[in-house]
C-alpha cells in the first residue's frame, strides 16, 4: 500500500505501513549518509510535534519526511519549513479545501481555523553548511474527526478529495520546485498566510511579543509591530501564537 510513487521529483521513496516516526526513520537514513529520500508511513505510533508535543497519527493521514542536504547555512533552515507549509496548503486547495497558513508551521481550514497539518523540521548543521535537514509533514487527509484532537480536522471532513497518494505527490512536487527556487517561497507564503495583518501574542522563551503581525522575513521570521517598534520573532522561538 505504498501511497507515494510515480513522483515527478527525484526522491527515493522509503515506505512503511507503520513507523514510530518518519522523522526518526529519516534521521537513521541521514546518519547512514542517504540524501533525497522521502520516508512515508501509513500510520505512526510515536508521531512527534514541536517542543515534545505529540502528533496523533492514525491510519489515513499522510506522514512524510523529506531528507535533503541543501547547500546552505544552518540559519536558513526555516525557509524549508515555510516551503513545506506552502506545499501542504497548495495540496489542500487542489483537493478542494480552503486552507491557510498560521505562522510558523500550521495549516488550518480558513474560517474554522481547525488544524489540518503541521510541520516538524529537524537539522544537523556544520559551521557554515547544513549537513542534513528533515522536513516532517503530518497531514490529516483521509481521517475521521473522531480520531483527531478537537482542534483538528481533515481534508475528508472538510469535504475535500482525500486521495492520499495524490496529496503526497503534490506536496513533494511543490516542495521540490520551491527548493530549487527558494525566492518563490515567501511570496507564496504571504499569499496563503492568515497571520499577517492580525493582532498576535507570541510566547517565546525570552518573553511575550504582542502587536500586529506585519510580515514574514527571510528565512522565516515573523515581523511584529509592537508599541516599542518592530520586533522579529524567529520560528524556532515560538512556543504559542495566539490572537492578542
Ligand atoms: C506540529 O507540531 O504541528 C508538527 C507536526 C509534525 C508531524 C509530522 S508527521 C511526520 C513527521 N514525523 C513525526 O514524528 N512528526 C512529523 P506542533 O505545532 O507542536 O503541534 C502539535 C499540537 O497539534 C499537539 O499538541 C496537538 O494539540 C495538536 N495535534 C496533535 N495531533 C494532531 C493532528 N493529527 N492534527 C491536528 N492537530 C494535532
Amino acid at each position: 500500500d505504498a501511497i507515494a510513487y510515480g513522483l515527478d521529483a527525484p526522491y527515493a521513496v522509503d515506505y512503511h505501513d507503520r513507523l514510530p516516526s518518519t522523522n526518526d526513520r529519516a534521521r537513521e537514513l541521514a546518519v547512514e549518509g542517504a540524501a533525497d529520500v522521502l520516508v512515508v508511513a501509513g500510520e505512526q505510533t510515536g508521531g512527534r510535534g514541536r517542543l515534545d508535543r505529540t502528533w496523533n497519527s492514525p491510519s489515513g493521514g499522510v506522514y512524510a519526511s523529506l531528507l535533503v542536504r541543501p547547500d546552505r547555512p544552518p540559519a536558513h533552515a526555516p525557509i524549508f519549513t515555510l516551503a513545506a507549509a506552502v506545499a501542504v496548503t497548495r495540496a489542500c486547495r487542489e483537493a478542494g479545501v480552503d486552507a491557510v497558513i498560521k505562522w510558523p508551521n500550521d495549516v488550518l481550514v480558513a474560517g474554522s481555523e481547525r488544524k489540518l497539518a503541521g510541520i516538524l523540521t529537524e537539522m544537523e548543521g556544520e559551521a557554515d553548511r547544513i549537513s542534513w535537514l528533515i522536513v516532517g509533514i503530518g497531514a490529516n487527509v483521509d481521517v475521521a474527526a473522531a480520531d483527531l484532537p478537537e482542534t483538528a480536522t481533515s481534508v475528508r471532513e472538510a469535504g475535500g478529495d482525500a486521495d492520499r497518494r495524490r496529496f503526497c505527490q503534490r506536496i513533494v512536487e511543490t516542495f521540490h520546485d520551491l527548493r530549487l527556487d527558494p525566492d518563490d517561497v515567501l511570496p507564496a507564503w504571504r499569499e496563503y498566510a492568515v497571520t499577517l495583518g492580525r493582532a498576535v501574542r507570541v510566547e517565546t522563551p525570552g518573553g511575550v511579543v504582542e502587536g500586529e503581525a506585519v510580515d514574514v522575513a527571510f528565512p522565516g521570521a515573523l515581523v511584529v509591530r509592537t508599541d516599542d517598534g518592530e520586533r522579529t520573532v524567529h520560528a524556532g522561538d515560538c512556543e504559542h501564537l495566539r490572537p492578542a
